[in-house]
């Protein structure tokens, strides 16, 4: 499981413009999104959510969990 941090996901909207992006780059991904904690938790391909987050802007880093 990877843990994302998304410092500016802050409303529901933008928790669903997160969720998009994630699905968007792995169909396979299920993505856990927790608003109140501003993290995103999937089990597929880090580096490419990643990197689909942020370019749906919201900067964004990963661990391990
Ligand atoms: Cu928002």
């Amino acid at each position: 499981m990877y843990e994302f941090e998304i410092r500016n996901m802050t409303c529901g909207h933008c928790a669903s413009t997160v969720e998009k992006a994630i699905k968007a780059a792995d169909p396979q991904a299920s993505a856990v999104i927790d608003l109140g904690a501003k993290t995103a938790q999937t089990k597929l391909d880090p580096s490419a959510i990643n990197a689909a987050i942020e370019t749906a802007g919201y900067p964004s880093s990963f661990r391990q969990i």
